[in-house]
This record gives C-alpha cells, structure tokens and sequence, in this order.
C-alpha cells in the first residue's frame, strides 16, 4: 500500500433540499445540512467524507458550527503535514480530542476515501483488508427504508405501499409516546407479513414498559432505542420487559459501549452509524464485535448526501453486515445529489457498490458550489 501525506484539508457547508423530510420522535429538518471534508494529498489526491453534524443537536450534541470548530481548529492542524499509511492510524493521531465523534469521522473517512484511491483501490475492499479472509465485499448492500412520522394510519400505509412497491422489502417506522400501538395495530391489518421494525430516538422511559410490551403482539424485527439516548443499563432492564429485540442506536458511542451493552442484554441486534462511534476505524472493531458474539448487525444512516452514503454502502457490503441497512436509493433523499453517478435501488432490495475507487462517486463541483450558497443564504451567521 502506497502511503499519503497530507497537503490541506478544507471544510465545505452544503444545504441540500430533501425530497422527503423525515420526522422523529424529536423533531424534522426541511433540508440536509451536511458539513463536508475534502481532503488533498501532495500528490494530488482528492479524498471526501463526511461526518452527520446537523443543524440543531438533536440526535447528537455535535452541530455543523461545532464540526467546523473542532475540526479547524483542533483536527485539521493534527493532521496536515502528516504521513500516513493506514486509515486506521488516524484515531491516535486525534486522540488530543475526546468525544466530537461526528467531527473525526467526518476527516477520518476523507482519509479513507484518499488513501483507497491512491491505491486504486475501491473502498469496500480497502475495508475488506483490514478483516480476516472470508469477509470480502458482496459488492452490494441489502437495504430497508425509513418512513417518517406520519399524520394518520392511512398516510403511513399509503407510503408504506409506494416503497414496497420501489422494491424495499424491510420498513422502518418512526414512533414516539401517542404514535406507536395503534399506529402499528393498523399498519399490520394492511400489511400483516412485511418485515416491520420502530425506532423510537430514546422518546421512552423505562415507566412505559408495560405499554412497550404491547408492541410484542406484531411480530416486530426490532424496536431501535426506546430509552434515553444515553442510557445502556435500563434498556437491559426492559429487555426482560419486552419481547420485541431492543437494537441500540443513539446509546452505543464505541466499542467499548458495545462490549457493556452486551454485558446487560440492552441490545440484540446493533445498528452501527459509522460517524457515530468516530469512524470507520472504531466501526471496524465493533464490526469484530459483532461477528465474534454472533450478534445481528446493520448499518444506520442519517440522510447522508452521496458522500457519506457511498461509504456507507461499501462498510455494509461486508458479510459481517447481517440485516438490512437504513441506507436507502438517492431518489428517496435528493433530486439531484451533489455526488454521480446516484444510488439506483436494484433486485431483492439492494444498492450495488460502484466500481469506482475509493468511495465510487464523484463530488459535482458545481452542485458544491450551488449547495454551500445555498447553506449561506440559509444560515447568515456563518458567513
Ligand atoms: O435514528 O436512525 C435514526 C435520521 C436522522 C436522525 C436519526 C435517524 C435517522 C434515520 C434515517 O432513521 C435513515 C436514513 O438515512 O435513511
Ligand atoms: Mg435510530
């Protein structure tokens, strides 16, 4: 493997409007806002990734203003000048910083992207050598959809048709306290055999536990963080409450919290945000984690734009990825992207990986530019 050395680094701001915004337990976004990482090497090679910094710390603390803070003041002054020869070596070179997870992926996963791409080398596969043989890409990914909380029953089921129709053959709804049993008691008397799974963005306390359990009835895949966002020691106190496999999301930081997790049966299955946990280098150890313990794993997404989804797509095509991941066709997110050529869902509910190297899409310079007037325009304090 040829190494890298780093030459800048540079941040860009983009605003893209979404084709369909997403509603959660704790709120929604008209538009993506994504803080984007171009990473350039002395010899010419262009890397990008991205981190899932959003406007408001909603489902993370971090926020774009925070990512561009930490990343230009602390990350990016660790990292120029530096040669590196594995992505995996990037964590301990940010290791001065604690915590800003979404802000190191985002760097570290530009870094990924350049280091494949400077050895002709798709991402998948550059991911793939850091496993044991016999985890090779697939070379696609098996996907599921994420439908947003809805104003009735019947506009659920009216979505919920469309994408089985696009071909999604995994749903997942979004609930929150007053939005859950009767929603799914309707959703199955539509649909009493589709594979069905909730996630809740930590709406619940441990109080709820009896009306939790009324999910148990609807042969649900899994309910995704019921708790508090934080927490890992009551939702192993409501696993022994509930049938319905209770899948972490928000609560699992690191490998480390992994490990505990499974400690307390607070999660049967793990849905893995590689920006979540710091990056692909940590997602690479829970992804170990996992396969070593035999525990269920998909990859979630955050409505990432072509940059993140890319990567996204080759970490999932890994065998070690057992579930359909929350990683769904562009159409669903943005008409256009500012990456091509766009994610086309293909047979049995899947997204192929590209054959491109690195992360096998190309940034539109002039989408970029379009997107980050737009953020500009929208959100004057940056300026
Ligand atoms: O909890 O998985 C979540 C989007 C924003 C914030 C939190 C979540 C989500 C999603 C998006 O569910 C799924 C997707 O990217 O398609
Ligand atoms: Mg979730």
């Amino acid at each position: 493997m040829k190494p890298i050395t780093i030459k800048d680094i540079r941040l860009h701001v983009v605003s893209l409007p979404y084709v369909e915004p997403l509603r959660t337990s704790f709120g929604v976004e008209p538009a993506k806002s994504a803080l984007l990482v171009e990473v350039e090497t002395t010899s010419g090679i262009i890397g990008w990734g991205e981190g899932v910094t959003e406007v408001r710390p909603g489902y993370g603390y971090e926020t774009i203003a925070t990512g561009l803070h930490i990343t230009d003041e602390f990350l990016i002054p660790s990292l120029v000048g530096k040669t590196i020869e594995k992505a995996t070596e990037v964590p301990a070179l940010l290791r001065s910083v604690r915590g800003n997870n979404f802000a190191k992926a985002g760097v570290e996963a530009a870094i990924w992207d350049a280091l494949a791409r400077a050895n002709d080398m798709r991402l998948a596969d550059y991911f793939a050598s850091f496993l044991p043989d016999g985890h090779r890409s697939r070379n696609r990914a098996t996907v599921g959809v994420s439908i947003g909380i809805q104003p009735s029953v019947a506009e659920t089921t009216a979505i919920i048709k469309k994408r089985l129709d696009q071909g999604y053959r995994r749903i997942k709804l979004k609930i929150k306290r007053g939005w859950d049993v009767e929603l799914v008691r309707g959703v199955r008397a539509t649909f009493p055999d589709i594979s069905l799974m909730l996630d809740a963005n930590s709406d619940y306390t441990l109080a709820d536990a009896d009306h939790l359990a009324q999910l148990d009835a609807f042969n649900l895949l899994m309910i995704e963080q019921p708790l508090a966002y934080y927490d890992i020691y009551e939702h192993g106190l409501l696993q022994k409450q509930i049938k319905t496999p209770i899948c972490l999301d928000e609560s699992v930081k690191s490998a480390s919290d992994l490990l505990l997790a499974l400690q307390v049966d607070a999660t049967r299955i793990l849905n893995l945000k590689p920006a979540r946990v710091g990056g692909y280098s940590e997602s690479l150890k829970i992804y170990r984690i996992c396969v070593e313990n035999h525990l269920p794993l998909w990859i979630g997404g955050m409505l990432e734009t072509g940059v993140g989804r890319a990567a996204n797509v080759a970490f999932a095509s890994l065998p070690g990825v057992t579930l359909p991941c929350d990683i769904s066709a562009t159409e669903r997110y943005f008409n256009p992207d500012i990456t091509e050529p766009p994610f086309v869902l293909g047979p049995e509910s899947t997204l192929a990986v590209p054959d491109g190297y690195g992360i096998g899409v190309e940034v539109q310079r002039d989408r970029l530019e379009e997107a980050e007037a737009r953020w500009r325009e929208n959100y004057p304090y940056r300026q």
